[in-house]
């Protein structure tokens, strides 16, 4: 262990935790907001990466699905460039860790907290009809727990997932003051560039997998065909003219832009000198040719991992041991702390 450069006893570089829920198919906006400054990263922080399948139960329900989304995405993250020296990967329910400490985080919430996170309103006014789990409410909670289990300094992730990370912020200093020192106080780490990658069919809201409807996103698992037919339908307006702007009714020409800025690293006056007197099957067809530039190879490289079941599991084995040493330390001194040992 002591060669690894992610082994949990080396001191040197600062701790990271993030985590993905395997609830669907990987979407454009997941990797440009989250996994691709993982892998870009990689090498500066000691990292921890978490399959959250716990959180994926509030929106997963079948037992076949989950295993095979587990799985899946695991390959997935690999393909991405999720290197396992280098990164801790593992399944949160592995540790039973996580359960314990997010019950303690549970009872340290005040509801009105949880109940004021914006994802929690979004997503009970989505699904109202078809009813919400409690478990969507004290989510974050649980997050909270996921992140203090490892000390982690640093939590990259797209700007959806601000509010929660400054509610972990919040709860670990509610608990070293109730109980002493206990916890690292985490910064949440977003990138400006892609923190908030737009549906394309409707784009004054994010790119979503629990979406219904799948033309709004790019799934990392999309064919070149299915791309360009996707962004070729993609909502623009009636304005004809290529520029950024944070005008709402302009959202879905701004969002094209945005991903072609990102995508290709140029200049936003250049993009827009680049487009002059030019139309939106132009545009569309120059962000379908750099879309598919990043897609293509990691849809094949995960096809290819995905055989390899052996890998994926000594993977995962390994994650785990890793992660339970930092975070069976971190839970044994809170339970101290709270009067439980
Ligand atoms: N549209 C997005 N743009 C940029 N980043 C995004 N992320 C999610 N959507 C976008 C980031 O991806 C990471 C993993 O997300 P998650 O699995 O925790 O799910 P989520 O944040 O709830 O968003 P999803 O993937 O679209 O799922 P649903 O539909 O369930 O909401 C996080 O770092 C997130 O910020």
């Amino acid at each position: 262990m002591s060669e690894n450069p992610a082994s949990p006893t080396t001191p040197s570089k600062p701790r990271v935790l993030s985590g993905i829920q395997p609830s669907g198919i990987l979407h454009l906006g997941n990797y440009l907001g989250a996994i691709s400054n993982w892998v870009a990263d990689q090498a500066h922080y000691e990292n921890f990466f978490m399959i959250a399948d716990y959180h994926a139960l509030t929106s997963v329900s079948d037992g076949a699905e989950l295993r095979k989304n587990r799985r899946e995405i695991v390959a997935m993250l690999l393909a991405c460039g999720i290197d396992p020296q280098q990164s801790v990967l593992f399944y949160q329910s592995q540790l039973p860790e996580h359960t314990e400490l997010g019950w303690i985080m549970t009872c340290l919430s005040p509801l009105g907290w949880l109940e004021r996170m914006t994802q929690y309103k979004d997503k009970s006014a989505k699904y109202a009809q078809e009813g919400i789990s409690t478990g969507l409410l004290t989510y974050p909670a649980l997050q909270a727990a996921d992140i203090l289990l490892y000390q982690a300094q640093g939590v990259p992730v797209g700007e959806d997932q601000r509010q929660h990370v400054e509610l972990t912020r919040d709860l670990a200093q509610r608990f070293n003051h109730l109980f002493g020192e206990t916890f690292t106080i985490p910064q949440v780490f977003i990138r400006k560039e892609g923190a908030k990658v737009m549906s394309l069919t409707e784009p004054v809201r994010k790119m979503s997998k629990s979406d219904k409807e799948s033309d709004g996103r790019i799934e990392l698992l999309d064919s070149a065909d299915v791309i360009r037919r996707k962004i070729r339908r993609a909502q623009t307006d009636s304005l004809r003219e290529i520029c950024f702007s944070d005008d709402p009714e302009r959202a879905g020409v701004n969002n094209l832009l945005e991903l072609y800025k990102i995508l290709t690293h140029k200049e936003p006056a250049t993009i827009t000198a680049e487009f002059e007197g030019k139309g939106y099957g132009e545009l569309k067809d120059a962000v379908a040719d750099v879309v598919v530039a990043v897609v293509n190879p990691i849809r094949e490289e995960y096809h290819r991992l995905l055989t390899d079941r052996a890998h994926i599991e000594q993977v995962m084995a390994g994650g785990k041991e890793r992660a339970q040493a930092v975070a069976r330390k971190t839970l044994g001194k809170v339970k101290k702390r709270i009067g439980m040992v």
